[in-house]
């Protein structure tokens, strides 16, 4: 397996030392193959909101294994979930499922260019939106953690099509519509940034998002796989109060199983196959164990207090992990929004790309080390982003806070 892992950011090389190789999940935590168990604030990159393995979601699953794990064929569960995201959602009037975020944000992408007949598109550096070819300039996540120019097998031709401009800087955005007049199908972002670690947008960017893009006749894409139903029921959305004509989800709605979407305004979705020409397709998407596994982690989620509590925990680690920091001596800067958080070995504040990358990634390694050597399990990379569940307990919050306490004050 190249480099021992399924997917690069899991092979440490940001952070150094060797990567963890991991036996079970059980709520907030996860054990090593030797036994040792960690607070994990991963919690596999989103998905585990409700806290890894959840007996109702497992109860879901077992009795969804009986009835078989595939039909590759219409099923009542994809119609639930569907419906859930829908009621869910502001942007999405239809919604199609798919297996991975990767494959939400490359249909997206051939529909927006379908439904506006442009091949541009506006991305923004240190985003990231999947692997797929014409993503892979200037991404965050694990390209930036390795540090990569982009990625070699990209045909220059794709490449070019993908216009990039700082996170939080509507005058370079309007400077690429100006350029490139009629050109432009849309602009895809992550409302709220994870993948560059966590940079929230600044006030009245995503609403000048949405001036632009109709200006300029062009649409407006919200990639939610990492924001949706993590930061509100309803994603970045609903808690900034901006309607996209798009929208990408993936990671919580399969609930630690995999499933992607995309969906939006029904104008825009009746293009799609076979409602419509434009051709996307998936042996597995809609599999009735996926939409078990989305559908009880939604219910779980729609819950009331859900939001509040991930807030309250998510706001106790951070600004405690802060407090501490700078009572160290480190500068350091970083928030949260509901369970998703972030912090920078810089005083900030971090609007982009350019400024995360200005940020001391070296202590941040050395941090990351340290408190794995004390059984906190963070993000091993500067540019990701943290996730709390609901299974968190003031108590772990408060041993994190204390391993960050030994570490902070002797790095
Ligand atoms: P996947 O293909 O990994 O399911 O989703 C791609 C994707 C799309 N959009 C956003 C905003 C995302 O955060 C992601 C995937 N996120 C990374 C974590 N930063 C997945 C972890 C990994 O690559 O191993």
């Amino acid at each position: 397996m190249p480099g021992g892992v399924s997917s690069p950011v899991r092979a440490f090389k940001s952070v150094g030392g060797q990567p963890i190789v991991f036996d079970r999940v059980k709520d907030a935590y996860i054990w090593d193959v030797d036994g040792n168990q960690y607070i994990d604030y991963v919690g596999t990159w989103g998905p585990a909101i409700c806290g890894h393995s959840h007996p109702e979601v497992i109860e879901a699953l077992r009795q969804a294994l009986d009835k078989g794990t595939s039909f590759g064929a219409p099923c009542v569960l994809e119609n639930v979930l569907a419906q859930m995201v829908i009621d869910a959602v502001p942007s999405i009037e239809m919604v199609r499922f798919v297996n991975s975020g990767t494959e939400a944000c490359m249909s997206v992408l051939r529909l927006m260019r379908a439904f506006t007949k442009r091949e541009k598109i506006i991305k923004f550096e240190g985003c990231y939106h999947g692997h797929a070819d014409m993503f892979l300039v200037k991404a965050g996540s694990g390209v930036a953690t390795l540090g990569l120019p982009d990625s070699p097998g990209v045909p220059s031709s794709t490449a070019s099509s993908t216009l990039t401009a700082p996170y939080n800087d509507l005058q370079a955005v309007r400077a690429l519509f100006e350029e490139n007049p009629e050109q432009i199908a849309g602009v895809i972002l992550e409302p709220v940034v994870g993948n560059a670690g966590f940079i929230v947008p600044d006030a009245g960017f995503l609403a000048g998002l949405q001036e632009l893009t109709k200006e300029y006749g062009a649409l407006l894409v919200f990639d939610e796989v990492m924001t949706g139903f993590r930061i509100a029921y309803g994603g970045a959305q609903e808690k900034f109060g901006i309607t996209p004509d798009l929208t990408t989800m993936g990671k919580v709605i399969g609930g630690g199983l995999p499933v992607g979407a995309y969906g939006g305004r029904r104008d825009i979705m009746n293009m799609v196959a076979p409602a419509g020409p434009m051709y996307q397709a998936g042996t597995l998407s809609g599999n009735p164990l996926a939409m078990t596994a989305g559908i009880k982690t939604l219910e779980l989620l729609n819950r009331p207090g859900t939001y509040e509590q991930l807030d309250r925990m998510t706001g106790k680690l951070v600004n405690g992990l802060l407090g501490i920091a700078q009572e160290c001596g480190h500068e350091v800067c970083g928030g949260h929004i509901s369970g998703m958080f972030g912090m920078f070995f810089t005083a900030g504040p971090v609007h982009n790309f350019e400024d995360a990358k200005a940020s001391d990634v070296h202590k941040f390694g050395r941090f990351h080390r340290g408190m794995l050597e004390r059984g906190i399990y963070l993000a091993p990379s500067q540019f990701e982003a943290g996730f709390m569940s609901l299974a968190h307990t003031d108590a772990d919050i408060d041993r994190t806070l204390e391993a960050a306490k030994a570490v902070l004050s002797s790095i």
